[in-house]
């Protein structure tokens, strides 16, 4: 059986209507505290001079640490000092209209399992490192912390107007797979890239993958992939600008993009701000499947 189906041990904890669970911080084991420890110290490494000053600072004002699996109530104490945000513990993947109320009141769903040995390097469900190592920093610096609530709210307003897919890839390519213009150089804000020491490195020196300036229309008609690392990688300017081209109604931004064709994962498109061709020689070789 693929190990990425079995279910993990708080599968079957009792949730609330909201999805949260109980964290049950002391039912962690010293292999699991011993797992978290590893993959901080590691990652922590990593990101050195590849995650954005905002994460990279936010994490010391947090307190996250190699002390064992954090306490999401004490972390949120923490957040909510800086920017109102909370974590809260779930089990696995929310549904999308209970993942967008949350995101809409300040409250991050993150999954309370840790990932198995056997997936210490790679996972496709949000494990407890994932989001806390990957998006909690972010959530702690005010405009980004700002962009989230607004996603969560337009969100609710995507599904109504049959809208999500869109709204979904410019989640992807931004929050979960984020660039950013800085130091004079590009550097990592997304979640997914920054809580995987492989990605961490490609994303930003790998020949293989495009990087493109960051286009809300672009970005909501590019298909994206979700069991390898990215084909192409957007880029922000600033935080401040993804708020403003994100403050837009986006009623219109869906009306434009409706009917026009999506580009794929790995295409180079007119009028695109590129900042590097890819050579795609890693997804030429077969990508993660042909390592
Ligand atoms: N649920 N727990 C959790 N974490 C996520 O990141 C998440 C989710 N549900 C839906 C979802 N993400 C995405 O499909 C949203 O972009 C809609
Ligand atoms: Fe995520």
């Amino acid at each position: 059986m693929d190990i990425s189906t079995q279910k993990n041990r708080y599968h079957d904890a009792p949730r609330a209507a909201d999805f949260t669970i109980d964290q049950a911080w002391d039912t962690y084991s010293a292999a699991e505290h011993d797992r978290w420890d590893r993959l901080f110290r590691r990652q922590k490494e990593v990101a050195k001079g590849r995650a954005c000053e905002a994460a990279l600072k936010a994490m010391s004002a947090l307190e996250l640490s190699a002390s064992g699996v954090p306490h999401m109530d004490r972390l949120s104490d923490r957040l909510e000092r800086i920017t109102g945000w909370r974590v809260v513990p779930v089990a696995e993947l929310v549904p999308d209209n209970i993942f967008f109320d949350h995101l809409a009141n300040r409250r991050f769903p993150a999954g309370a399992f840790i990932r198995p040995e056997a997936e210490f390097d790679y996972l496709q469900e949000p494990d407890i490192f994932h989001d806390i190592f990957g998006h909690v920093p972010m959530l702690a610096y005010p405009v980004f912390a700002d962009f989230m609530e607004a996603y969560g709210k337009g969100g609710q307003r995507a599904m109504t107007l049959g809208q999500l897919h869109n709204l979904a890839r410019l989640y992807w390519y931004t929050v979960e797979f984020g660039l950013i213009r800085e130091a004079g150089g590009l550097r990592i804000y997304g979640a997914g890239i920054i809580s995987s020491p492989q990605e961490t490195v490609f994303a930003l020196e790998d020949d293989s993958p495009n990087r493109i300036g960051f286009d809300v229309q672009r970005l909501m008609r590019t298909k994206y992939i979700i069991d390898d690392f990215q084909q192409t990688y957007f880029v922000i300017d600033s935080f401040e600008a993804l708020l403003e081209a994100c403050y837009q109604d986006f009623g219109t931004v869906y009306s434009e993009v409706k009917g026009k064709p999506d580009y794929e994962a790995a295409e180079v498109a007119q009028g695109d701000a590129v900042i590097h061709r890819g050579t795609h020689a890693y997804f030429d070789a077969g990508g993660r499947r042909g390592a």
